[in-house]
């Protein structure tokens, strides 16, 4: 499972490794954070912004885990997640059970 913690990267701190309770985030504070993936502000996802996003997040595989998200919420399958496309992701996030630490 993975969660959301601090990065240097700009995305903000909505939790903290190994201490405090994990609670689920909400639909809104999913899509905040993507957003804010959204590095070059085209308004929309590429491989390479959800790559960095789950390098971020200290995932193992984080090309690996883009590319699984990109398959999943692409509609459209032009490579990127649109703004429409990114409640797709958001759902998928909620599912696949991301949580954030509070003390
Ligand atoms: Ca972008
Ligand atoms: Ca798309």
């Amino acid at each position: 499972m993975f969660c959301f913690r601090d990065s240097p990267k700009g995305i903000p701190s909505t939790c903290q490794r190994k201490t405090g309770v994990p609670v689920p985030v909400t639909e809104a504070q999913l899509k905040a954070i993507f957003k804010q993936c959204d590095t070059n502000r085209d308004g929309r996802l590429s491989k390479q912004e959800l790559k960095n996003f789950f390098a971020s997040l200290g995932s193992h595989l984080p090309g690996w885990r883009a590319g699984r998200v990109l398959r999943h919420a692409d509609g459209n399958a032009d490579g990127y997640v649109s703004e429409d496309e990114m409640d797709g992701l958001v759902k998928y996030a909620l599912r696949c059970g991301y949580t954030r630490i509070v003390k």
